[in-house]
Protein backbone atom coordinates (compact mmCIF):
# COMPACT_ATOMS: atom_id res chain seq x y z
CA UNK A 1 0.00 0.00 0.00
CA UNK A 2 1.30 3.29 -0.80
CA UNK A 3 4.79 1.70 -0.81
CA UNK A 4 5.28 1.47 2.79
CA UNK A 5 8.39 1.37 4.09
CA UNK A 6 7.85 2.74 7.69
CA UNK A 7 4.22 2.56 9.46
CA UNK A 8 4.03 5.37 12.15
CA UNK A 9 0.99 5.11 14.88
CA UNK A 10 -0.61 7.16 17.13
CA UNK A 11 -1.57 5.39 20.07
CA UNK A 12 -4.97 7.38 21.90
CA UNK A 13 -7.76 6.56 19.25
CA UNK A 14 -5.70 4.37 17.02
CA UNK A 15 -4.18 1.36 19.06
CA UNK A 16 -6.19 1.43 21.96
CA UNK A 17 -9.22 3.48 23.26
CA UNK A 18 -7.83 5.80 26.62
CA UNK A 19 -10.42 8.89 25.61
CA UNK A 20 -12.46 7.25 28.52
CA UNK A 21 -10.36 7.21 31.54
CA UNK A 22 -9.12 10.67 30.01
CA UNK A 23 -12.69 11.43 30.22
CA UNK A 24 -12.85 10.07 34.31
CA UNK A 25 -10.26 11.79 35.23
CA UNK A 26 -10.86 15.40 33.87
CA UNK A 27 -14.54 15.09 35.00
CA UNK A 28 -12.81 14.38 38.52
CA UNK A 29 -11.35 17.36 38.23
CA UNK A 30 -13.64 19.76 36.96
CA UNK A 31 -15.94 18.27 39.75
CA UNK A 32 -13.18 19.46 42.76
CA UNK A 33 -12.94 22.78 40.53
CA UNK A 34 -16.85 22.76 41.27
CA UNK A 35 -18.28 22.54 37.86
CA UNK A 36 -19.72 19.73 35.30
CA UNK A 37 -17.37 18.06 32.72
CA UNK A 38 -19.32 16.26 29.89
CA UNK A 39 -18.31 13.37 27.45
CA UNK A 40 -19.34 16.15 24.51
CA UNK A 41 -16.54 17.98 26.25
CA UNK A 42 -14.29 15.25 26.33
CA UNK A 43 -14.54 15.30 22.64
CA UNK A 44 -12.68 18.48 22.54
CA UNK A 45 -9.57 17.04 24.14
CA UNK A 46 -8.54 14.22 21.70
CA UNK A 47 -5.23 14.58 20.47
CA UNK A 48 -4.51 17.55 22.32
CA UNK A 49 -1.80 17.67 24.67
CA UNK A 50 -2.39 17.55 28.31
CA UNK A 51 -1.70 21.08 29.05
CA UNK A 52 -3.76 22.23 26.63
CA UNK A 53 -6.42 19.62 27.26
CA UNK A 54 -6.28 21.58 30.67
CA UNK A 55 -6.80 24.99 29.06
CA UNK A 56 -9.60 23.36 27.11
CA UNK A 57 -11.53 22.59 30.52
CA UNK A 58 -10.82 25.60 32.19
CA UNK A 59 -12.64 27.22 29.41
CA UNK A 60 -15.29 25.16 30.00
CA UNK A 61 -15.79 26.04 33.63
CA UNK A 62 -14.62 29.40 33.20
CA UNK A 63 -11.61 29.03 35.55
CA UNK A 64 -8.48 30.58 35.83
CA UNK A 65 -5.48 29.73 37.19
CA UNK A 66 -1.76 30.14 38.16
CA UNK A 67 1.32 28.35 35.85
CA UNK A 68 1.88 27.07 39.20
CA UNK A 69 -1.74 25.70 39.99
CA UNK A 70 -2.09 24.43 36.46
CA UNK A 71 0.86 22.47 36.60
CA UNK A 72 -0.72 20.83 39.92
CA UNK A 73 -4.11 20.54 38.69
CA UNK A 74 -2.19 18.39 35.72
CA UNK A 75 -0.34 16.48 37.58
CA UNK A 76 -3.49 15.32 40.16
CA UNK A 77 -5.37 14.10 37.20
CA UNK A 78 -2.47 12.31 35.83
CA UNK A 79 -2.04 10.37 38.87
CA UNK A 80 -6.02 9.25 38.77
CA UNK A 81 -5.64 8.59 35.01
CA UNK A 82 -2.63 6.11 35.56
CA UNK A 83 -5.13 5.08 38.08
CA UNK A 84 -7.50 3.64 35.45
CA UNK A 85 -4.72 2.61 33.28
CA UNK A 86 -3.37 -0.15 35.96
CA UNK A 87 -6.86 -2.47 34.76
CA UNK A 88 -5.13 -2.00 30.57
CA UNK A 89 -4.59 -5.41 29.00
CA UNK A 90 -4.12 -6.81 25.47
CA UNK A 91 -7.35 -7.11 24.84
CA UNK A 92 -8.37 -3.54 25.32
CA UNK A 93 -6.89 -2.84 21.92
CA UNK A 94 -8.83 -2.24 19.32
CA UNK A 95 -10.20 -3.93 16.41
CA UNK A 96 -7.53 -5.35 14.37
CA UNK A 97 -4.87 -3.28 15.56
CA UNK A 98 -2.57 -6.28 17.55
CA UNK A 99 -3.12 -8.62 13.98
CA UNK A 100 -2.06 -5.37 11.66
CA UNK A 101 0.85 -4.65 14.29
CA UNK A 102 1.87 -8.55 13.54
CA UNK A 103 1.02 -8.29 10.12
CA UNK A 104 3.65 -5.32 9.26
CA UNK A 105 6.55 -7.02 11.79
CA UNK A 106 5.91 -10.17 9.19
CA UNK A 107 5.98 -8.30 6.50
CA UNK A 108 9.37 -6.26 7.28
CA UNK A 109 7.75 -2.94 7.66
CA UNK A 110 9.34 -0.37 10.19
CA UNK A 111 7.30 0.51 12.88
CA UNK A 112 7.10 3.56 15.17
CA UNK A 113 4.52 5.16 17.13
CA UNK A 114 3.85 8.91 17.08
CA UNK A 115 1.74 10.31 20.15
CA UNK A 116 1.25 13.16 22.16
CA UNK A 117 0.71 10.85 25.16
CA UNK A 118 3.70 11.50 28.31
CA UNK A 119 2.36 7.61 29.31
CA UNK A 120 2.74 6.39 25.86
CA UNK A 121 5.42 3.72 26.81
CA UNK A 122 3.52 2.59 30.02
CA UNK A 123 0.60 2.32 27.97
CA UNK A 124 2.71 -0.36 25.66
CA UNK A 125 3.73 -2.24 28.90
CA UNK A 126 0.33 -2.55 30.18
CA UNK A 127 -0.78 -3.57 26.53
CA UNK A 128 2.66 -5.72 26.01
CA UNK A 129 2.93 -4.98 22.56
CA UNK A 130 6.37 -2.42 23.08
CA UNK A 131 8.44 -5.14 21.19
CA UNK A 132 6.38 -4.16 17.95
CA UNK A 133 7.80 -0.90 17.83
CA UNK A 134 10.64 -0.08 16.43
CA UNK A 135 11.33 3.84 17.62
CA UNK A 136 8.95 5.45 20.20
CA UNK A 137 8.35 8.97 20.37
CA UNK A 138 5.66 10.28 22.30
CA UNK A 139 4.87 13.65 24.32
CA UNK A 140 8.23 13.74 26.72
CA UNK A 141 9.98 14.28 23.37
CA UNK A 142 8.37 16.74 21.17
CA UNK A 143 8.19 20.98 21.63
CA UNK A 144 5.84 21.33 19.76
CA UNK A 145 2.55 19.51 19.30
CA UNK A 146 0.50 18.19 16.12
CA UNK A 147 -0.49 19.75 13.79
CA UNK A 148 3.20 20.85 13.56
CA UNK A 149 5.22 17.66 12.19
CA UNK A 150 7.47 17.46 14.65
CA UNK A 151 6.44 13.92 16.33
CA UNK A 152 6.42 12.22 12.62
CA UNK A 153 9.47 14.15 11.26
CA UNK A 154 11.21 12.08 14.50
CA UNK A 155 9.97 8.97 14.03
CA UNK A 156 10.86 8.69 10.34
CA UNK A 157 14.31 10.05 11.09
CA UNK A 158 14.67 7.61 14.15
CA UNK A 159 13.83 4.49 11.84
CA UNK A 160 16.00 6.21 9.31
CA UNK A 161 13.09 6.48 6.47
CA UNK A 162 12.15 9.52 3.99
CA UNK A 163 8.73 10.87 5.53
CA UNK A 164 7.83 9.85 2.13
CA UNK A 165 8.08 6.50 2.57
CA UNK A 166 6.01 6.45 5.97
CA UNK A 167 2.35 6.11 6.31
CA UNK A 168 1.04 7.53 9.74
CA UNK A 169 -2.03 6.16 10.92
CA UNK A 170 -4.16 8.91 12.87
CA UNK A 171 -7.43 9.62 14.49
CA UNK A 172 -7.63 13.19 15.11
CA UNK A 173 -8.05 15.89 12.31
CA UNK A 174 -4.50 17.64 14.26
CA UNK A 175 -2.39 14.16 13.64
CA UNK A 176 -3.82 14.23 10.04
CA UNK A 177 -2.80 17.61 9.60
CA UNK A 178 0.66 16.93 10.99
CA UNK A 179 0.98 13.73 8.77
CA UNK A 180 0.56 16.06 5.55
CA UNK A 181 3.44 18.75 6.77
CA UNK A 182 5.54 16.62 7.47
CA UNK A 183 5.58 14.77 3.83
CA UNK A 184 3.98 11.43 5.16
CA UNK A 185 0.47 9.63 3.42
CA UNK A 186 -2.12 9.97 6.20
CA UNK A 187 -4.56 7.04 7.06
CA UNK A 188 -7.49 8.68 8.67
CA UNK A 189 -9.36 6.57 11.36
CA UNK A 190 -13.16 8.19 11.96
CA UNK A 191 -15.51 9.77 9.78
CA UNK A 192 -14.38 11.26 6.78
CA UNK A 193 -15.84 14.86 7.44
CA UNK A 194 -14.11 14.88 10.39
CA UNK A 195 -10.56 14.18 9.20
CA UNK A 196 -10.54 16.32 6.25
CA UNK A 197 -6.71 15.82 4.01
CA UNK A 198 -6.37 12.21 4.90
CA UNK A 199 -5.20 10.06 1.76
CA UNK A 200 -7.27 7.02 2.92
CA UNK A 201 -9.89 6.43 5.44
CA UNK A 202 -10.86 3.15 7.62
CA UNK A 203 -12.94 3.13 10.89
CA UNK A 204 -10.60 0.63 12.57
CA UNK A 205 -7.17 -1.01 11.75
CA UNK A 206 -9.36 -4.36 11.45
CA UNK A 207 -9.90 -2.82 7.61
CA UNK A 208 -6.44 -2.82 6.54
CA UNK A 209 -6.26 -6.58 7.18
CA UNK A 210 -8.50 -6.79 4.03
CA UNK A 211 -6.90 -4.21 1.99
P1 LIG B 1 -1.06 12.31 28.49
P2 LIG B 1 -2.51 10.38 21.22
C1 LIG B 1 -3.21 11.89 23.32
O1 LIG B 1 -2.78 10.64 22.81
C2 LIG B 1 -4.68 11.79 23.72
O2 LIG B 1 -5.48 11.59 22.57
C3 LIG B 1 -5.10 13.07 24.40
O3 LIG B 1 -6.45 12.98 24.82
C4 LIG B 1 -4.18 13.33 25.61
O4 LIG B 1 -4.52 14.56 26.23
C5 LIG B 1 -2.73 13.37 25.13
O5 LIG B 1 -2.41 12.14 24.49
C6 LIG B 1 -1.77 13.56 26.28
O6 LIG B 1 -1.82 12.43 27.10
O7 LIG B 1 -1.83 13.09 29.51
O8 LIG B 1 -1.07 10.81 28.76
O9 LIG B 1 0.33 12.84 28.29
O10 LIG B 1 -3.85 10.37 20.56
O11 LIG B 1 -1.57 11.47 20.72
O12 LIG B 1 -1.84 9.02 21.24
MG1 LIG C 1 -5.15 9.82 18.90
Amino acid sequence: MFNMQGAIFDLDGVIVDTAEYHFLAWKQLAAELGFDFTRTDNEKLKGVSRMHSLDILLDVGCCTMSDEEKESAAAKKNTWYMGYLETLKQTDMLPGALEYLDYLRGSGIRIALGSASKNAVFILEKLGIGGFFDVVIDGNMVSVAKPDPEVFLKAASALSLSPFACIVFEDSLAGIQAAKAGGMKAVGIGKPELLLGADMYISCLKDMLFK
